[in-house]
């Protein structure tokens, strides 16, 4: 009899769950729940929750729960045997801040997400606090971004104190989830893991410590708040006997630690050994690389991340990757395959026209209150085509200015994700990284959070086996999609890089380094 292992992936637009066997090498199982679509109930736009403030992004725990109830009620309903799943792990976006009172009440309905720009006022303050941005950083690993969740404790300590005090337990959106899995009301379990809690900007990856210092800025009160912070590979209990007996699984399935969507990411693409960068293409863009030792980037702007299999994944994250992509296609009315139609009627490098697409508040480089900057467009330059390319390019651009910084050469990129299919994208990716990209196939995320599961539970049964041979058979590579760097278009975007470079300093007001205009001259 084969035992099955679940991934669910609680992201921002929806919840995903994976089944595998691990005997047989299969994924038994995929589903999701898109918020908007399937639980409108909640009136989320984007899996967000509308708000007339400036830089708000928040939303309804109460609508991830109800999301994961109906996966496990049509999980019921299939032809997968439920009981059968030995363990279970929950990936989560990372960051959003859920708190709970002692009984699990929620003391705040609204959880503020990874996407939120409205605590840019708490970054600068917690950042004065410890004494500027580099004792920060000597702090915790990581400078304050809004986007981190110190600062949304911070900004519910100034703006909601008595939430704040009802307040027993700081929960990141997986570990709400764990809570809940494991019995919720009825002695749920509060704890965080690594991978995740370095996201807080209040823990130091390298240190394996919450900084006082940064706790203390906050409140005296918050270190009571924290739960502790157990290992990433180990379980951190069961399944509450009322979720079992509801939905018929096993009563001794067990609870992975579970961790962040990007460190489930780096499981589900095969990103577990050095040498190997994933990107995703989602909501937001990430590109991470597994290393055995801790990196922290002096300028805070890579993120310094644990994994979850006790090593380290320095992330860079920017927070404009699929909006303008997709705002610009709905503009026009234009499908995915008329995109890449248009892209390939357009030159590389976009005849010198460049799009910094910050079209909301930018995470890398640092740019909370943002705006779209259009370089290079002559009166005739706003066509379709060459918008089109602007937005491809000028995302992947963006991307790639803040990877600059990571430590690695990458073999090999791998690419997870909405977008992470089409032609376009990867054949640009792959020329302005100038490395080869291949898309994955499948569900990176909740297929990692399953993938994961199988490993903790071997483990503990005992068997020493490693995660790169749980992950292989799993990890299909679209190699009839893989793109080489062209030399030519390598070529321009050397120039086009150094021009968005350029660019995004002076418009941050940063004068010295090169003139964009003159560069702009040279590929026209
Ligand atoms: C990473 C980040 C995003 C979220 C998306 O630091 O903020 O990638 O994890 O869910």
């Amino acid at each position: 009899m084969s035992n099955l292992f679940a991934g669910i992936d609680s992201s921002t637009q929806g919840t995903k769950l994976v089944v595998i066997d691990l005997q047989s090498q299969a994924v038994l199982h995929t589903d999701s729940v898109n918020y908007d679509q399937d639980l409108p109930e909640y009136g989320t736009k984007n899996g967000v929750c509308p708000s007339d403030k400036a830089g708000v992004s928040e939303s309804d725990p109460a609508m991830w729960v109800h999301a994961l109830d109906l996966l496990l009620e049509r999980l019921q309903q299939s032809a997968v045997p439920q009981d059968r799943i030995r363990c279970l792990s929950v990936s989560g976006q990372q960051h959003g801040l859920v708190t709970l009172d002692a009984e699990g009440r929620l003391t705040r309905s609204k959880s503020k997400l990874w996407n939120d720009f409205s605590t840019e006022e708490e970054c600068r303050l917690l950042t004065e606090a410890v004494g500027g941005a580099e004792r920060m950083i000597a702090e915790v690993g990581n400078s304050q971004r809004t986007g981190y969740t110190a600062a949304k404790i911070f900004h519910m300590v100034r703006n909601e104190p008595e939430a704040f005090s009802r307040t027993a337990t700081c929960f990141l959106v997986h570990n709400f989830i764990n809570w809940y899995l494991t019995g919720g009301t009825e002695g749920g379990v509060r704890v965080m893991e690594p991978g995740d809690a370095s996201g807080m900007a209040l823990w130091h990856p390298g240190r394996r410590a919450w900084s006082d210092k940064v706790l203390m800025a906050i409140s005296p009160e918050l270190s009571g708040k924290l739960p502790p912070i157990l290992p990433s590979d180990e379980p951190i209990g069961r399944l509450g006997q009322k979720l079992a007996a509801r939905f018929a699984m096993d009563p001794d399935c067990l609870i992975d630690a579970g961790c962040g969507d990007n460190m489930y990411g780096a499981v589900g693409t095969g990103n577990v050994t050095p040498g190997i960068v994933t990107v995703s293409l989602g909501t937001s863009g990430t590109a991470y690389t597994m290393l055995h030792e801790p990196f922290v980037d002096p300028c805070g702007e890579i993120a310094a991340f644990c994994d979850s299999t006790g090593h380290f994944l320095p992330l860079l994250c920017v927070s404009n990757l699929a909006n303008g992509y997709n705002a610009v296609l709905e503009h026009y009315g234009i499908s995915h395959g008329e995109f890449n139609d248009l892209i390939s009627r357009t030159p590389a490098g976009n005849g010198g026209r460049l799009l910094i697409p910050w079209y909301v508040g930018e995470r890398t480089p640092d740019v909370p209150v943002a705006a779209p900057v259009y370089f290079g467009f002559e009166i005739e330059g706003f066509t379709r085509e060459n918008l089109c390319r602007a937005v491809l390019e000028g995302h992947v651009l963006n991307l790639y200015d803040g990877f600059r910084k990571m430590p690695i050469v990458p073999r090999e990129i791998r690419l997870t994700g909405g977008l992470s299919q089409s032609e376009a994208w990867c054949q640009t990716i792959a020329d302005v990284f100038e490395a080869e990209a291949v898309p994955v196939e499948g569900e990176g995320a909740a297929l990692g959070a399953a993938l994961h599961a199988a490993w903790v539970w071997e483990r503990q049964k005992g068997n020493s086996v490693s995660l790169a041979d749980v992950v292989r058979p799993f990890v299909r590579l679209r190699e009839d999609q893989r793109k080489k760097p062209g030399a030519a278009h390598a070529a321009v975007y050397r120039t086009q890089k150094e021009m968005f470079r350029a660019l995004s300093s002076r418009v941050r007001g940063m004068v010295a380094g090169p003139d964009p205009f003159v560069l702009r001259e040279t590929i026209r």
